[in-house]
């Protein structure tokens, strides 16, 4: 389905003048806002393919009802939220889950919601039916060399489906690890990952890049190969320079720095992209925002300082994704959750008066510090983040509109109501 551009017109001019009212506050608030409100318009998120259904854990699996069956019903539904939020305009898809035999249909259709390809990504985490080899104990790190070939060959199948889609990145998460000591060889596996990484990566086109990323733990509980940031960039650095690290914000210990992983990365140009999302505990891959929202902004507080000295494009030179699993929420209302606390933190951090923070911490004035960044933090920025969607012919409150024009009822008459999703 589809919005009509008069049901966005309507509910927008329902909500316009309370709007421009908080508009005009918010605008004064901060130093630059004609600068934000550019960059937020510039600024797209991509949706991740397996996020638009209900995933449910190992415990069980509670159907929604109407969620996409195939890849053109994926599409649909993140051009309906970018007709909402006019800022999801790209798909990252997972082979083979999301596999197409009519790529120039696929293209076409995601041309007409507006959509392109963000990373493709690859799955050796699973076995598929009919697959040779198991990826029991590991894929690219595997003792056995007809593993890693089948892994291998994999990976460069799917860079094959994503240039035929117009991508022009790969993303490479691998469950690899052991779950008990002695299991591995940590040198071994090391060595043979960055081997069957190497070999990935020569079939990598020239505009291409790859995207290695890293996860602390799970499935494996005992160690992982690329199990941090720091062994990601030793596969990065190594590989060469299509090679970036991608940040998943979940898959850090408890109470890692996250901004200054993030800081660091940029200043060695090896910072490839983000799957955005929250967490309480591990993994969670709950709503961007939802648990620190803090902790988010400060990330986007280095982000924009790092790529603005560095002449980088906020909008092209870094891959902004989300990473995310439901299962007690609408996953499309998730969705919208997702992108407007990013574009919330994104907003906050381009307010930031960078020139009086640089000279508090010239002068290691700390309290200066400190007040600087929640000046920006605590401002509420929303009327701006609003005004950009407004601008761009998407809703005051995509939420809000999501639920009047009732989506997911018509998703439920059009799909069912025990759906599955392809995927997770
Ligand atoms: C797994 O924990 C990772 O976050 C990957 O990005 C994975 O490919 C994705 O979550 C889909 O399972
Ligand atoms: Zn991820
Ligand atoms: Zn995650
Ligand atoms: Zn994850």
């Amino acid at each position: 389905m589809k919005l009509e551009p008069n049901q966005i017109a309507s509910h927008n001019e329902r909500l316009l003048s309370k709007h421009q009212q908080r508009l005009t506050f918010a605008s004064q608030e901060v130093h630059n806002s004609d600068h934000i409100l550019q960059q937020l318009s510039d600024f797209q998120i991509g949706i991740p393919s397996w996020a638009l259904g209900t995933g449910g854990t190992r415990f069980g699996r509670f159907s929604l009802g109407g969620e996409p069956g195939n890849i053109e019903e994926k599409l649909e539904d993140i051009g309906l939220l970018h007709q909402l939020n006019a800022s999801s305009a790209a798909v990252s898809l997972h082979i083979p889950w999301d596999t197409t035999t009519d790529v120039p249909a696929i293209k076409t259709l995601a041309t007409q919601y507006g959509l392109h390809f963000d990373a493709m990504n690859s799955n050796t985490f699973q076995d598929q039916r009919d697959q040779q080899h198991s990826y029991k104990f590991g894929s690219l790190q595997h003792v056995n060399k007809e593993v890693r070939k089948q892994a291998i060959t994999h990976n460069i199948e799917v860079i094959r489906q994503g240039v035929e889609l117009g991508s022009k990145a790969l993303t490479i998460w691998l469950a690899d690890g052991s779950c008990f000591p002695g299991q591995l060889n940590f040198r071994k596996a090391f060595e043979n990952t960055l081997e069957s990484l190497q070999e990935i990566y020569t079939a990598l086109p020239a505009d291409w890049k790859v995207f290695v990323e890293y996860k602390a733990f799970e499935p494996n509980f005992y160690s992982t190969t690329v199990g941090d940031w720091g062994q990601s960039l030793l596969y990065a650095n190594k590989l060469g320079p299509k090679a970036f690290t991608l940040v998943d914000l979940g898959h850090h210990l408890p109470n890692a720095n996250i901004e200054q992983i993030v800081s660091l990365l940029l200043m060695e140009g090896k910072l490839g992209g983000f799957h955005f999302n929250d967490s309480k505990y591990g993994d969670d891959d709950l709503t961007a925002g939802c648990m620190k929202p803090y902790q988010l902004f400060l990330i986007f507080n280095e982000l924009v300082e790092g790529m603005d000295q560095r002449g980088m494009n906020h909008k092209d030179d870094l891959a902004w994704m989300i990473d995310a699993s439901h299962n007690v929420k609408d996953p499309l209302e998730d969705l919208l959750q997702s992108v407007e606390a990013i574009m919330i933190a994104y907003a906050q951090a381009l307010s930031v008066d960078r020139i009086a923070l640089v000279q508090a911490q010239q002068e290691n004035d700390v309290v200066r510090c400190q007040e600087i960044l929640q000046q920006a933090f605590r401002t509420d920025v929303r009327p701006l983040v609003a005004e950009a969607r407004l601008r761009a012919g998407a809703a005051l409150s995509p939420i809000a509109l999501y639920r009047e024009s009732e989506v997911r009822k018509e998703l439920i008459r059009n799909r069912g109501n025990q759906t599955i999703a392809t995927g997770l």
